[in-house]
Parts: structure tokens; sequence; C-alpha cells
């Protein structure tokens, strides 16, 4: 019994994983190991040896199984200390350059606009993407058999079986922010809205989901000699020049009466853009003063204030001002693309600071 209880201590001792120790238990303890064989021999022995034999028996069982379990939490340990040796990790090492995210140009540009408005006066307005189709047309002078709606592609949601009610859609234009903000604060009012806005078209030049933002600004007294300041005032800040010239072209919307397409001069000169210069115009946005019923619409009183609005599409101007050539790029999510046209995460935009570098 003694050389039994040596051999599987030193075996115990040596062994060099969790591995072995289980195959010295199932060796020893286990239901045909050796120490197990001794004690059914204790059956064929007569009472007074297995007085003396099986107390002894028992006591090598339990020293052999503590010394097993004394082991396995030694290996354990020893297991533990390799993984956290093999896993150390210093993370007081700088971080990675390449694998640094970048902000999104239309992100960027978002910004941009935002800053040149807020500087202007203009606050930041937001509403749902899945709008009713009161706030996306009729409340925009565009009732129901209005030519305009099947115009605008729209994408309509799916109402209950024998639900009457008209379908909600997702909204074309962020105009339904602008009815919402007159009728929650009234005027006066200065307030831009960017957003994404839908609409079922794509080719090279459309997506159906775009970025837009429109402005509006409601006062007593208020006009388009100070619509066209606030526009150039804009159109300087946004490209980054000193001079521009614009060119307002009548045009027709429903919500505005009188309306105006707006150009820049500028020229192409080797495929890059130059504003305010050369012999092209450059169609950037849409603008006029807001049509009474939808004054009335928003429950603000037609005879005792007026405003200006003015729409632009995000993606076309980033696309112009930074030389981006595919608009379906915009959204492809490829990581070169994104870190060829993508911004530094920290260089946000500030007219004092400059918006791009
Ligand atoms: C309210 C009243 C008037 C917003 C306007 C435009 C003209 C316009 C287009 C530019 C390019 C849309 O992204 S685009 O396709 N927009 O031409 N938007 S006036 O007029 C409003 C908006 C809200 C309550």
């Amino acid at each position: 019994m003694d050389d039994l209880r040596d051999k599987y201590i030193s075996l115990i001792a040596g062994a060099a994983d969790e591995a072995a120790l289980e195959d010295l238990r199932v060796q020893a303890v286990g239901k045909k190991g050796e120490i197990s064989l001794k004690m059914r021999e204790l059956g064929k022995m007569s009472a007074e040896e297995r007085q003396a034999a099986g107390p002894r028996l028992n006591a090598l069982k339990d020293e052999i199984n503590s010394a097993l379990a004394a082991k396995k939490e030694a290996l354990g340990d020893a297991a533990l200390d390799a993984r956290l040796r093999g896993e150390w990790l210093d993370v007081t090492l700088p971080v990675r350059p390449r694998r640094q995210g970048t902000i999104h140009p239309i992100s960027q540009v978002t910004e941009e606009v935002t800053a040149i408005f807020a500087d202007m006066g203009f606050a930041v307005a937001e509403g749902p993407q899945i709008e009713s189709d009161w706030y996306n047309f009729d409340a925009l002078n565009i009732p129901g058999h209005h030519p305009a709606r099947a115009e605008m592609d729209t994408f309509y949601t799916h109402r209950g079986e024998g639900d009457e009610r008209p379908p909600h859609v997702l909204r074309t234009h962020t105009s339904p922010v602008q009815i919402r903000t007159m009728q929650e604060q009234g005027a006066p009012l200065r307030i831009i809205a960017p957003g994404r806005v839908y609409r079922a078209d794509y080719d090279m030049t459309h997506t159906p989901m775009f970025h837009q933002v429109e402005g509006l600004a409601i006062e007593r007294d208020i006009s388009m000699a100070n619509l066209k300041w606030v526009l150039e005032e804009f159109v300087k800040a946004f490209f980054e020049v000193d001079d521009v010239e614009l060119r307002f072209r009548a045009s027709h919307f429903p919500f505005t009466e009188p309306s105006a397409e707006v150009d820049i001069r500028c020229s192409w000169e080797g495929g890059t853009l130059k504003v305010g210069e050369g012999d092209d115009w450059l169609e950037i946005l849409g603008s006029g003063m807001v049509h009474p019923k939808v004054l009335e619409a928003s429950k603000i009183d037609p005879s005792a204030w007026q405003g200006f609005a003015f729409g632009m599409g995000i993606d076309r101007i980033a696309m112009l001002k930074y030389g981006i050539p595919d608009l379906r790029a915009f959204f492809d999510s490829d990581l070169r693309w994104l870190r060829h046209y993508g911004f530094a995460a920290l260089d946000v935009p500030t007219l004092r600071g400059g918006l791009s570098r």
C-alpha cells in the first residue's frame, strides 16, 4: 500500500496538464483503477484482515483524491497565468492612425451648412422621416390631384386590410419639418431643416434616399431682398470665396410664390469647379416667398406675416465642393472611398476656425 501511495503521489506531482491528471485519476481511483480493485479484494479477506486493510485503503483513496484536487487547482492557476502573460496588452500604445474612422462628407457638409446658417440666427429643426400625407403634401399646397404628387415618386406605407385612412409616406422633402415647427412655435421664426428624404428614383444622379437642407425665415416684414442676401452670404461662406454672383431665374413650386431657382457664376477649368468666376452658371438651389396657403395651414396669419424659404440637395453641394464624381458612392460604405473622401473626426467646421481644411 505504501508503494501504491508513493507511486501515485509522485506521478500526480509530475503531471504536465489536466488531461494527464485525469488519466492518473482513472488509473488510480476510477471504477477499474488500482485502488478500486484493491478495495474489491476486501470481500475476499478474513474479518481481521479487512479490519486492518479497510481503513488504510480508505485513507489512501482520500489522500490520492486530495492530491489530485490540489494538483488540478495548481495546473488551473498556471494555465491562467500563462494565458494572462500571452494576452498582455499595452493600453498606453498610441492608436494606429489607419484604424481611425472618418467623418462622412455628408455629415461634414451638414455641419458646415449648419455653422453658416447658425451664424445668421437660424436654429436647426428636425422631424419624422415617416410622415402623414397631410404634412408632406396638403399643408404645402400640394392637394391630392396635384401633378407634383406623381412627379415626386413617393414611397407609400401599407395600411391594414379594410383600413381606409390614407397611407403614410416616406417624406419626399424636409418641408414637413417647417410646417410642424411653425405650428409648434409660431412666428417669427428662423430655422433650417437638414435631413434624409426619399424618392423612388435610381440612376447616375439619383438615389432613393438622399439629403436636403431647407431654410425658412418668417418675419412681419421680410422679402426676396433678404432672401438674396442670406443666400449670397451662404454661398460665399460655403464655397470659401470672397465674391460670388447669383442669378435668380423665375420658377414655380406649389409652396412658394413668387419662386426662383438660383444659379451661381462658375467655371470648370481643367475639370475643377471655380465659384465666382467664369462664364458658366451652376444651379444649386430653389427658393421663394412662402405661399399664403402654406402659412394658413401652419396657423400663421398671412396678412400679418410673410417668409422666405429655400431648399438644396446636401449630396449635390458636397459633390460640387469636394469634387466627388459619383453620387452612388456616398452610400456604398467602401472603406477606401471613405478614407479618401472622409474628414478628420476632430476638424469640426466653424466659421472662425475654417469650414474645411
Ligand atoms: C415651407 C415652405 C416652403 C422649400 C423650397 C425648393 C424651393 C427647392 C429643391 C432643391 C433641390 C429640392 O433637393 S432638391 O431636389 N428644393 O427647389 N425648396 S423652395 O420651400 C418651402 C419649404 C417649407 C413650409
